[in-house]
């Protein structure tokens, strides 16, 4: 098989990249290594920043998520039992977010694309990648029927997640900037209503907790518990139990459903430099993680490819190669500042064994909450910078 762009991996970057270059012209064929089913109904993030919005609207895959999302603007911080609303959109002259569910974007990404009848590769896993030094990259992969096919092309793309080879072909030239935390998340998708309008984000002394929303019959809600955290250890009333504790506010209750599903999430962040290696392109989590809390994975992984696709589209069409010479680095300037934020706000909110750092991290919360100034940087980082 041959193509201009080979894109590994069918998660919202690899996705949103092969829409950005089919409407420039590009052929790209995708593969990825899961079922469509699989990759549909894969629960994670839910919050979308404006200009993540903005870019779906704009490559014309926005129907649904203007029906269906939620647009917030605002976010509860909880600090000693008492909740604190952080006016976001008040305080970042009128950005919003879109509360959407990660699978309902790539739902609709996948839709788009085969409308297109354009090439997606379902149950076809990339094994390793070769040449990415000249100018025909190859991915070798293996297709649904166990047969191997190579895929040669002009640029490859690695979005093929955390766990993904794309990254592992180019390790030994890579420097890695990783921090793992002491805690990670157990989260639940329920089939109830939310009890609150807005996130919130609660700290307490059981640790932190929460409360986020898919829709008005489906909350979808998080408590901290250890990375070696054995799921098979939280019965439905044991999880409930503990986030009932957790988000405890005087006249106020949290409402229990049906639990739909359930996992546990270890929390940490890496950065991989550079993303580019010869003809080889890595963008959202193949290149870097951030821990949840910051709302900022799924944003990252969108700006990457936003930053991507003209450039490659410079690259392949004219030969001009500003853009994807400086892809790297314009990239890995927003992964930073959302690594900062993304590391602030995971210490902020969560309980610390050290103590000196539980202390300080109640008393920064407890300054958030109570400056105007403090409450602007998080509200402005939170909607995220804007995209171009
Ligand atoms: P993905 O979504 O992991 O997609 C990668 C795809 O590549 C496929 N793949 C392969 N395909 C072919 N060959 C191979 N060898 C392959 N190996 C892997 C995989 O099957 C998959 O389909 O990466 P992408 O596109 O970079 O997107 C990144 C986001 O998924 C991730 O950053 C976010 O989910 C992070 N995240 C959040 N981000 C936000 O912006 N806002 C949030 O509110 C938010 N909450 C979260 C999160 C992540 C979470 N978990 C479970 C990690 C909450 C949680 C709990
Ligand atoms: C989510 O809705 O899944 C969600 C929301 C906010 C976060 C992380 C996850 O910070």
């Amino acid at each position: 098989m041959r193509t201009q762009v080979g894109i590994i991996g069918a998660g919202p970057a690899g996705l949103m990249l092969a829409r950005l270059l089919e409407r420039e012209g590009i052929d790209t064929v995708v593969l990825e290594a899961r079922s469509r089913e699989y990759v549909e109904h894969r629960v994670r993030a839910g919050v979308l920043e404006q200009g993540t919005v903005e870019l779906l609207n704009d490559a014309g895959v926005g129907e649904r998520m203007r029906a269906e999302g939620l647009v917030h603007h605002g976010i509860e911080l909880q600090v000693d039992a008492t909740r604190h609303r952080i006016p976001v959109t008040d305080l970042t002259g009128g950005r919003v977010i879109v509360v959407y569910g990660q699978q309902e974007v790539v739902k609709d990404l996948v839709a788009a694309r085969v409308q297109s009848g354009l090439p997606l590769l379902f149950e076809a896993e990339c094994l390793g990648i070769d040449d990415i030094q000249s100018d025909r990259p190859r991915a070798l992969f293996r297709g649904p029927d166990g047969a191997e096919g190579e895929l040669e092309c002009n640029v490859l793309v690695g979005v093929d997640g955390a766990h993904g080879v794309a990254r592992q072909a180019v390790a030994s030239r890579l420097r890695v900037f990783e921090r793992d935390y002491p805690f990670a998340w157990l989260g639940i998708l329920a089939q109830v209503p939310p009890s609150t309008e807005e996130l919130i984000y609660a700290r307490s002394d059981r640790g932190f907790a929460l409360h986020s929303l898919r829709s008005p019959e489906i909350s979808r809600l998080y408590l901290q518990c250890a990375p070696t955290e054995d799921l098979s250890q939280w019965s439905d009333n044991r999880i409930w139990d503990e986030l009932q504790q957790r988000f405890a506010v005087p006249g106020w209750t949290l409402k229990e459903g049906p639990i739909l599903e359930r996992g546990i999430t270890p929390m940490r962040s890496f950065v991989a430099e550079p993303l580019r290696h010869g003809r080889l392109f890595l963008a959202g989590d193949a290149g870097h993680i951030v821990p949840p809390t910051g709302a900022k994975g799924l944003n990252l992984a969108i700006a990457d490819v936003a930053v991507l696709a003209p450039a490659i589209v410079d690259w392949l069409r004219r030969s001009d190669a500003t853009g994807v010479d400086a892809y790297s680095d314009t990239a890995l300037r927003r992964v930073w500042r959302a690594q900062d934020f993304s590391n602030e706000m995971t210490l902020m909110l969560h309980s610390n064994a050290d103590e000196f750092e539980d202390r300080r991290q109640t008393a920064r919360l407890r300054y958030v909450v109570r400056s105007e100034a403090a409450a602007r940087s998080i509200a402005e980082n939170y909607v995220g910078l804007p995209l171009r």
